[in-house]
This record gives structure tokens, C-alpha cells and sequence, in this order.
């Protein structure tokens, strides 16, 4: 009698069926999705042409950094098989279900500036939903030319206890793109933030023909300036290397996300948590609180205590 297999282990073999069969059939081709457009998406075949494609409904979500494998049907693309992901970047979406914004990212860079004025708890939420998908992250100011108050900064000190690394740039400063460059070499990346903290005009200094990109993308959707708005997939001038541009966004919502994830997040503060006298400590409030002890000894902040209680407050409620 043959052992039941877990839910994982069916789609590993669904989807590397789905593999072999895409591979056996010389009519398939290998693409990957640069954009996605309602129920289109534009993929680049292995010649670096872009398609506007179809795809099969039965395949749920197609994404940017999606690999894949289409075929002509009366001389249309229509993608067949998705290859398996090593990750993906999502949120909440609208109706409580999970929405995919890009798949098989090495790398993702969070992108603040001194203006408009970062929003911490955005990033306490970013960072959750990173390390949760274990996605590398690494927090880039940019505008540092604009920086008038070094003070603003002060809540990345916040984050020492997750693995980050930090990134300054001005568009203005050659120096500091060419930095950029060196880390953006070799893989695929994705910029998010708040809009108009710089992504796009990033993006534009890294790839010096970014307009040609653009225009044959748009040409490819038919939808017009359709890049601004859409989440999309560019080429570095070096081999291999991708970046993708993404809208900006005024919250990102987590509530699909379990309760450890939240901990995890929060290094410095959730362990604490266990070592209140009550087990239903609300802390802050209720005497013997090891989080109240922390936060008056001066080793955490009271702006992170309170993004953490009110990420899980939100949780109950959804
Ligand atoms: N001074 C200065 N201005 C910058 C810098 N980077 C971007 N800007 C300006 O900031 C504004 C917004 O830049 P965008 O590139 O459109 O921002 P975005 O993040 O792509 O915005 P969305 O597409 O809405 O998400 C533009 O007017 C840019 O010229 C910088 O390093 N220094
Ligand atoms: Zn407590």
C-alpha cells in the first residue's frame, strides 16, 4: 500500500509532469513573463522577442519573473506550463486571497527617501512578508541628496536584528548608481515602495536605453503607456541580470500571514513577550512586563512595540 502523498509533494510531481510534458513536445517554447495585463501577459521568448500571450486559465496566477512555456494555437501564444518558482513576492489582495506580484526574485530592495517621508510601519510590514517569503531584502534611501534631517533615519536602527543591508543613492551621483549596479549584478530584482521615492527614475539610470524597453513593451501590450502602471520586468546592459519596476503603494497588507511570521519580524521585541509575568500580558499595560522593562531600559522603541501589537491586532480582525 502506497504512502499518501502531502499536498507539497502532489504539486512537486504535478508540476514536473507538467515539465516533462511541456519538454517533450517540440512545438513549446521557453519564455519569461515580463509583465502581466488582465489575462494577458507579455512574455520574452529565449531570442529576447516579446509576445503578448494568452495563457491557460487552469494555471492560476502568471506573473512577472514568471519561466514558462508557451506554443502557437492559430498563431497566437498561449502559455501551457509554468515552471516551478523559487519564490514568490505577494500580499493580501482585495476578497482576503493572496496576490503573487512577482516570482523568482533573487533580491528585493526597499526604497525609501527623505521625501515623501517614509512610512515606518509600511516597512515593518515589507520586511515581515521578505523574510517570511525568504526573499534577501536590503533597504535603499535614495534622494540622499535631498537628506536635510539625518534624524528621520534614526527608525532604521530598528531593524539591526534582521538581516539587511543598506543601500544610498542619489540619481545625481553616478557614484552611488554605479554601487547599485555591482549589486544588482548577475540577478533578478525587484524595487518596491511608497510612490515617488525614485523606483522609476532608478530603473532609468541603470538602463541607459530603458525607453526602447519601454516602448516595445507598450507596443507588445497594444494598451499604450501601459509600464507605469503595471509591475515589469527590465534587463540590466549585463548579462543576466534583470530588475523589475514595481507601482507604488501606500500600505501592504499582511493579515493572510500565521502569527510567527509577525514574531519573526519582530527579533527584538516577541521573545520578550514570553517573559511577561501573564501569559496574557497587554503589555505596557499590565505590571511585571518583561516588553515595558525593554522599552525603559532603552533597548527597543515605542514606535516598534506598537507596530507589532497593532500587526496582530489586525490579524485577529481578518
Ligand atoms: N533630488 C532627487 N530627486 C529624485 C531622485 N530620484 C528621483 N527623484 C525625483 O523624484 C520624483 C519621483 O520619482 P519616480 O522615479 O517617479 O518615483 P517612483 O518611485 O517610480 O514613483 P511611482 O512610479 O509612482 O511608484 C521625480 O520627480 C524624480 O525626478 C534623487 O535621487 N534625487
Ligand atoms: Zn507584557
Amino acid at each position: 500500500m502506497g504512502r499518501k502523498l502531502t499536498k507539497q509533494q502532489q504539486r512537486i510531481l504535478e508540476e514536473r509532469r507538467q515539465e516533462q510534458l511541456a519538454s517533450d513536445c517540440e512545438h513549446q517554447y521557453k519564455g519569461r513573463i515580463i509583465s502581466q495585463h488582465g489575462a494577458h501577459v507579455t512574455l520574452e521568448d529565449e531570442a529576447g522577442n516579446l509576445h503578448k500571450a494568452s495563457f491557460r486559465q487552469s494555471l492560476g496566477a502568471i506573473v512577472c519573473g514568471d519561466f514558462v512555456y508557451y506554443q502557437f494555437e492559430q498563431e497566437e501564444p498561449v502559455v501551457t506550463t509554468r515552471l516551478p518558482r523559487t519564490n514568490i513576492f505577494s500580499r493580501l489582495g482585495f476578497g482576503g486571497k493572496e496576490k503573487i506580484l512577482a516570482a523568482n526574485l533573487d533580491q528585493i530592495f526597499i526604497v525609501l527617501a527623505p521625501e515623501p517621508e517614509p512610512s515606518p510601519s509600511l516597512i515593518d510590514r515589507y520586511l515581515i512578508a521578505t523574510h517570511y517569503l525568504g526573499i534577501q531584502t536590503h533597504l535603499l534611501v535614495n534622494k540622499f541628496d535631498l537628506i536635510e534631517n539625518p534624524d528621520q533615519w534614526d527608525f532604521l536602527d530598528d531593524y539591526r536584528g534582521l538581516d539587511l543591508s543598506l543601500y544610498q543613492t542619489s540619481i545625481h551621483d553616478p557614484e552611488s548608481i554605479a554601487i547599485l549596479r555591482e549589486g544588482l549584478s548577475q540577478k533578478t530584482s525587484i524595487f518596491v515602495g511608497q510612490s515617488g521615492v525614485g523606483k522609476s527614475s532608478l530603473t532609468n539610470k541603470l538602463i541607459p536605453e530603458l525607453n526602447l524597453q519601454t516602448q516595445k513593451i507598450n507596443e507588445s501590450t497594444g494598451l499604450g503607456n501601459h509600464t507605469t502602471s503595471s509591475t515589469t520586468l527590465y534587463h540590466l546592459p549585463e548579462e543576466n541580470t534583470f530588475l523589475i519596476d514595481s507601482p507604488g503603494v501606500r500600505s501592504f497588507n499582511i493579515e493572510h500571514l500565521p502569527v510567527s511570521a509577525i514574531d519573526d519580524g519582530f527579533p527584538e521585541i516577541a521573545p520578550l513577550t514570553r517573559q511577561c509575568k501573564f501569559s496574557n500580558c497587554r503589555h505596557l499595560q499590565d505590571p511585571h512586563c518583561a516588553v515595558k522593562d525593554a522599552l525603559e531600559r532603552g533597548d527597543i522603541t515605542e514606535r516598534r512595540v506598537e507596530s507589532y501589537m497593532q500587526i496582530l491586532a489586525s490579524l485577529k480582525e481578518a
